[in-house]
């Protein structure tokens, strides 16, 4: 049967990151995807013109209408904008037991505008994130999470084990396995991403694509995650498809 994904994430009119990305990552991968927003955001390639949060009751509606009557195999979390969205996707989360919760922790857009609130990054933090199967931090974010310098292969490695250890310990009763997947993009050289699922580090490296990157790789990378868990794959060859579909996008992005 068609597997299922649920993202929660902000509308991006230009359809070039936030929800509209990710459907269409989701579409490409052959899972279904259902969708719920977290905010509307007025933007083009160069600028986030302005945000309007959903208020929280509403996103709330939304995801009991996405989900009504479905099985979410996986759900991708990214853009959430307020603490109070924030808290009703932990609800959320707390009552569906989806078997993959992909959060990519988005902080900015890449042009640079604060897309969560700076009075909800605590609870992201403290209370949602622990509720992740596997967390996607690009370096900045890692940096945030983790509270230190994170610009080198071996400070990614360290701070993919600071977030698991600090995310372990405020799990309470999750018995779903976590991973964190630290994202080299804006390294110098190879874009090579840092898997630590507890236990082992797997790195994946990838030839950095020449030109300009378009925007939305992490929104599409996370969806992808999601889409290749939901599909059965295991963590690191769900990782490793997603690569290769990330690849294809940027190829086919640089070349339009
Ligand atoms: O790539 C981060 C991101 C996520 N979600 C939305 C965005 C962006 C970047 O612009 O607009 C809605």
């Amino acid at each position: 049967m068609t597997k299922t994904v649920l993202t929660i994430a902000g509308s991006d009119p230009s359809g070039g990151a936030g929800v509209q990305a990710d459907l269409k990552t989701l579409s490409d991968l052959g899972v279904i995807g259902v969708s719920a927003i977290t905010a509307i955001t007025a933007q083009d390639e160069d600028a986030v013109l302005a945000i309007h949060p959903t208020p929280a009751d509403i996103l709330t509606q939304q995801l009991a209408g996405a989900c009504k009557g479905r099985v979410l195999d996986a759900v991708k979390i990214g853009m959430i904008a307020t603490r109070a969205n924030a808290r009703a996707i932990a609800w959320f989360l707390r009552r569906t037991d989806a078997p993959h919760v992909v959060i990519d922790p988005v902080l900015h857009s890449s042009s640079g505008t604060a897309l969560l609130d700076a009075d909800a990054f605590t609870f992201v933090r403290l209370k949602l994130l622990p509720l992740a199967t596997v967390v996607t931090p690009n370096l900045s974010e890692a940096g945030a999470l983790a509270g230190m310098q994170v610009a080198s292969l071996d400070t990614m490695r360290k701070a993919a084990e600071v977030i698991h250890s600090e995310l372990s310990k405020l799990r309470g009763g999750v018995k779903k396995p976590l991973a964190v997947l630290v994202k080299g993009g804006h390294l110098e050289g190879d874009a090579v991403d840092v898997l630590f699922d507890g236990e082992k580090y797997h790195s994946f490296p990838a030839a950095r694509i020449p030109g300009k990157s378009p925007r939305g790789t992490g929104c599409r990378f996370a969806s992808a995650i999601a889409a290749h868990l939901a599909k059965g794959e295991n963590l690191t060859t769900a990782v490793a498809r997603a690569k290769e579909y990330l690849a294809w996008y940027i190829e086919k992005a640089i070349r339009v």
